[in-house]
């Protein structure tokens, strides 16, 4: 054997073992897009924490969250190709991919928890079927409290909200916004503060939650409680990535998915109207819409509904019907 000959098989040999190694202890990189603080950020650290303890350290997970591992737009596509093995991504943004994706945000469909618990079931066998043909494994799956509108002037009528500048964050969002006469344009909560301090977002329709994330009240006046629907986010894994795991790991990883699914719901439950009562705190106006706007809110949302059932086809009537079977 010539020298570098020796020399290449020693390398090889050497990144063999470190190979094995890294399967033995592994260590996965969570990308989350909202702020550490958030109670979905919160309770992926806890599932992280008990995979890595109950795995005895065989698998270790380490959040990053704030979309400091990849943005808001981009885990979807990380954990399909692998550049990240697991993720959380907010469903009804991904409605380009497959229709069944943005069931939880169909206007006016589910707009309370339990609606939305009843809805999430009726929907997981597609879902997950979606996510499956994308090579990826679901874990579990998260609501945000019900969708309130945010402006920064009073909203009675369509006159009143009429060209104001609307923060999106999914498709459903954009034409809400369209419809209402408002200029959408798509941006990460991450991003939220920025937007609404230099003024390229006056106006969203999103939860509580992150308008306390993101201290909205420093920047718009009026949260008007519309309870539009509850999108929600789900936790996913590379398929290949969990292909690699014993089944010992797998066991480790649904038991902890099972307990932050359940804490996660009973979260989002318990913050719902504390998020609300922190705006009135910071001096915010918080209200419902007036019967006519509520209206104006609903007709639109009636379109949009149509126009889903029309895009997700016999799966998507399947889903909604066993909804209203529940
Ligand atoms: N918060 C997320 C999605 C829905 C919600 O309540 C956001 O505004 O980006």
């Amino acid at each position: 054997m010539t020298k570098i000959k020796t020399l290449m098989c020693g390398v090889a040999f050497i990144a063999g073992v470190a190979a094995t190694n890294a399967h033995a202890n592994e260590k996965w990189d969570m990308a989350l897009a909202y702020s550490a603080t958030n109670f979905h950020s919160e309770i992926a650290a806890e599932f992280a924490a008990e995979v890595t303890e109950k795995s005895g350290g065989k698998l270790s997970i380490v959040t990053h969250p704030g979309g400091s591992l990849f943005g808001g737009s981009e885990i979807f596509g990380a954990v399909r190709k692998g550049l990240a093995p697991i993720g959380e991504r907010l469903i009804s943004a991904l409605g380009n991919d497959n229709a069944i994706y943005e069931v939880d945000s169909v206007p006016f469909l589910a707009t309370g928890f339990e609606g939305a618990k009843k809805l999430y079931k009726a929907s997981k066998p597609a879902l997950k079927e979606a996510l499956e043909e994308a090579r990826l494994h679901f874990l579990y799956s998260c609501p945000w409290p019900p969708q309130g509108f945010y402006t920064i002037k009073e909203a009675n009528s369509l006159d009143d909200v009429k060209g104001l500048k609307f923060r999106a964050y999914n498709a459903t969002t954009s034409k809400m916004a369209e419809g209402l006469g408002m200029l959408p344009t798509k941006i990460e909560a991450a991003e939220l503060s920025q937007a609404f301090a230099t003024g390229v977002a006056q106006s969203m329709i999103s939860s509580g939650s992150t308008g306390y994330d993101r201290k909205l009240w420093e920047h718009v006046s009026h949260y008007y409680d519309v309870k539009a629907w509850l999108p929600r986010n789900m936790v996913i894994v590379n398929g290949k990535a969990w292909a690699g795991l014993d089944d010992a790991t797998k066991g480790v990883i649904e038991a902890a998915a099972a307990t932050a699914e359940e804490n996660c719901w009973a979260k989002s439950a318990e913050l719902d109207q504390w998020y609300i009562e922190q705006f009135t705190t910071n001096g915010m106006t918080v209200g419902n819409l007036n019967p006519a706007m509520q209206a104006e809110f609903e007709k639109v949302g009636a379109e949009l509904r149509d126009a889903w059932l029309e895009r997700a086809g016999d799966k998507g009537k399947a889903v909604i019907e066993a909804f209203n079977n529940m």
